[in-house]
């Protein structure tokens, strides 16, 4: 049978305009099975139509913040460096996705581009603007590849799926989060001070958004791998 192809959206850096990937995405899904094509950033949205239909699955990859002017609010202070090419250019990806059906992935920025663009907003900025009894390090001061904080589980979604039904340790590198979820979404996994980590819509063949980055976990987290598994597996169908 031949491997999926999962079509991923590139990162962007505004400074000199380079586009890049970073490699674990690639890795991860090789592992579990399936083809990446990297996508353009800058491409029609007849051409990205094209471009889709080579592929079986999305992955909307992390990344700096979405332009505030999305959900109809000014840019915080504290809101950090923002590619409106990459914002326009992933939420044309999204409709087109959703438009025939095939399985999505978000990670970190890019599940907030999946609430964003299915009518959801975010905080531009967690510490200023969301108060709790103990602020978690939701940006890490340790490396990646190590957890940091514990995601609550909620029982009879596809994250309990994935592994631990009940809790389970993830990554944390975000200085921005999911606020109002979009219609339809989910929260499928909570951080123990209320901040959204995982979004999923029931009733579409795959759409998961995390917060943390599975893609550094998977080699010794078998959440991280089963997740990756479920969404290459979805691509199949
Ligand atoms: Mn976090």
């Amino acid at each position: 049978m031949k491997k999926p192809v999962i079509g991923l959206t590139p990162s962007h850096n505004t400074e000199n305009d380079d586009v890049s990937m970073r490699p674990t995405y690639i890795r991860a899904l090789e592992a579990a099975g399936a083809l990446s094509l990297i996508l353009p950033l800058e491409a029609s949205k007849e051409d990205l139509t094209q471009l889709s239909s080579l592929c079986q699955g999305f992955l909307f990859t992390g990344g700096p913040d979405p332009h505030p002017f999305l959900w109809g609010e000014e840019t915080h202070k504290n809101c950090g460096p923002i590619s409106v090419k990459r914002d326009q250019m992933e939420l044309t990806l999204l409709s087109i996705a959703m438009e025939q059906k095939k399985p999505i992935l978000g990670i970190c920025r890019g599940a907030q581009m999946l609430n964003i663009g299915l009518g959801g907003d975010i905080y531009q900025d967690i510490d200023s603007q969301y108060r709790s009894a103990f602020p978690i390090a939701h940006t890490q001061p340790l490396h990646y590849r190590h957890p940091s904080h514990h995601v609550d589980v909620k029982k009879n979604t596809l994250l309990a799926s994935f592994g631990d039904d009940t809790s389970i340790q993830v990554n944390s590198c975000h200085h921005q989060a999911i606020r109002n979820l979009a219609p339809g979404l989910i929260p499928g996994g909570v951080a123990s001070d209320g901040i959204v980590e995982e979004i999923e819509l029931p009733d579409y063949p795959f759409l998961v958004g995390v917060q943390w980055h599975p893609e550094y976990l998977w080699e010794t987290d078998s959440c991280a791998r089963n997740l990756f598994q479920a969404f290459v597996d979805a691509c199949k169908k």
